[in-house]
């Protein structure tokens, strides 16, 4: 062993893609490893590519011609980006691609100035932002040629055997991190691990998000499964199929004490199904988040079952300061989301809408996902979707399908010839797959996003699109 506390870097590496905005968000995943380590006994820093608030950016403001600024008061925003050549494989697709967050040079100054470290983690996101994991690895390498370098989270567990050859990791550890995580560790370092300490803990600790020097705002993971299989969708894959919730005490303790430490008021909640077995979760949570009276702003990016909102928990979101609200709306087109599993119907959509305004929202501070682009689904249906969200005065989140390795909707896109089975990654990226996939329909998918767009200025400034006869006219070309 290096000396007697193992020292450990955690590093979130660049986005890269032709978009991406900081929807609140963290790497929790990598951030609970982090937390279970420092509480096994390491030493744990953090190097994050994408921390829109490094005190490293202020030095960074002359070689850029984008700035780092939020958007907004919500702690929302872009990332600063860098334009870089596309990969031969995307060069069909018409948009700038480019890597999100620091510069090369300041991430490569930062692992500089520090001491090596006796291992570093690195995680990974979107199995198609992979070339951002490798390039953080090579620069890693090129400073600290020996020291180990494991790579988890989403890319590394939805194709490991990608990673394995091409990431230049030492190792690649698919699935849930913190045992794996603090075993590997262990093997490297001689750590001791005491097992009896986790004999009593939660499921999963708190991320250790105390680690930025600035947290403008915060993730919070409450629970980690989903019980519904969709078939675009990988959660299961990644959370091992079961369900499992953290207690609202120890939640609403980490929310408490980011706010008085950190100063933070902006929080997400990126669990997948937020609201499952609420009666035991969510809505305990809430009320004794309500009796803090602490003056948050809360966000729930991800989609919410409309099926699952009553008039209870309408209003323990208003009263705790619930500011975006997303709904699962999907597609208006019933066979379609009885073959998704039926979870949601347009009768559920309005019902979940009815709630909220009685608890005090403007339905066009609500919004809702829709998924376009789906194999065998006419842009029509979306434009549909797109009419009924609106003609409830809902915002729409307009989501382009993309196959994940591992789903049935990736083993359907294989069988129907629409993407091979050994594809690179990279031609899976959500705002790629339409442009290769349908190049014919290609400009008409921009135009409906356009469209949506358009119509979500309007609702912000008081105009319900369905009653503009103009709007009305640009949308029935697509139906
Ligand atoms: C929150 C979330 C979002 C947020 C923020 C996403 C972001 N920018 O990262 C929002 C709502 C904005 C979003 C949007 C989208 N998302 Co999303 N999202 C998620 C979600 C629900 C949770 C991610 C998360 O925080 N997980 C929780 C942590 C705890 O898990 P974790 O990071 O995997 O970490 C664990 C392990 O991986 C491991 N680990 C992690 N790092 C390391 C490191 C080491 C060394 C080790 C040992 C272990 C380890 O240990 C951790 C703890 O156990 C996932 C589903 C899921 N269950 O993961 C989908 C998911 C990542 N999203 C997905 C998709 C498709 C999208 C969209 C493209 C949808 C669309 N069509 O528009 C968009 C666009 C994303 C973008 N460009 O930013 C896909 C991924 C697809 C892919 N090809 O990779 C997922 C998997 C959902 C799905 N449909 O299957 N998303």
């Amino acid at each position: 062993m290096s000396r007697s506390v193992p020292s450990i870097l955690l590093v979130n590496p660049w986005i890269v893609d032709f978009a991406a905005y900081d929807f609140w968000n963290k790497p929790v995943g990598l951030l609970s490893v982090g937390a279970a380590l420092r509480d096994a006994g390491c030493e744990i820093r953090l190097l994050d590519c994408m921390d829109r608030y490094h005190p490293a950016l202020a030095g960074e403001a002359a070689a850029r011609p984008v700035r780092a600024v939020p958007t907004g008061d919500d702690g929302s925003g872009h990332f600063p980006k860098t334009i870089l050549d596309k990969p031969q494989l995307l060069a069909a697709v018409p948009r700038r691609w480019g890597r999100y967050g620091l510069l090369l040079e300041t991430v490569r100054s930062l692992i500089a100035s520090e001491p090596a470290p006796d291992v570093v983690l690195v995680t990974s996101g979107m199995t198609y932002w992979y070339p951002g994991v490798q390039a953080v690895i090579a620069c890693i390498r090129e400073r600290h040629p020996g020291v180990p370098v494991l790579l988890g989270g989403i890319y590394a567990t939805l194709c490991a055997e990608h990673a394995r050859r091409l990431s230049g990791a030492d190792r690649v550890i698919p699935g849930e991190g913190e045992r794996t995580g603090l075993e590997a560790v262990a093997a490297i370092t001689g750590l001791r691990i005491d097992s009896s300490r986790a004999a009593d803990a939660e499921p999963f600790p708190a991320p250790a998000q105390d680690l930025y020097p600035v947290l403008r705002s915060a993730s919070l993971i409450t629970s980690r499964g989903c019980p519904f299989r969709c078939p675009f969708c990988a959660s299961h894959l990644l959370t091992g199929g079961g369900f499992k919730t953290r207690s609202p005490e120890c939640v609403v303790r980490e929310i408490e004490s980011l706010f008085r430490e950190k100063g933070t008021v902006d929080f997400a909640f990126v669990d997948d199904a937020l609201l499952f077995r609420k009666e035991e979760h969510f809505l305990p949570l809430l009320k004794l988040l309500a009796g803090k009276q602490l003056p948050l702003r809360l966000h729930a990016p991800n989609g919410m079952h409309p099926s699952w909102i009553d008039g209870e928990t309408a209003v323990l979101m208003r009263k705790t300061g619930f500011r975006t609200i997303r709904l699962s709306m999907e597609t208006v087109n019933p066979d379609r989301l009885r073959e998704m599993g039926g979870k949601v119907t347009a009768e559920s959509l309005k019902e979940a809408v009815r709630r909220f305004v009685e608890a005090g929202y403007r339905p066009a501070e609500l919004g809702a996902y829709a998924i376009m682009g789906l194999p065998g689904q006419p842009i029509a249906e979306t434009a549909e979707t797109l009419a009924f969200v609106f003609s409830l005065g809902l915002r729409i989140s307009l989501a382009a399908f993309s196959p994940i390795p591992g789903t049935v909707s990736w083993d359907e896109a294989v069988r129907t010839g629409l993407i091979a089975k050994d594809a690179d990654p990279l031609v899976s990226n959500h705002a790629a797959f339409l442009a290769l996939t349908r190049p014919a329909e290609y400009g008409r998918y921009v135009k409906l996003g356009t469209l949506a767009a358009d119509g979500n200025g309007m609702l912000k400034s008081g105009i319900r699109p369905m009653e503009d006869r103009a709007f009305r006219k640009r949308l029935s070309e697509f139906t």
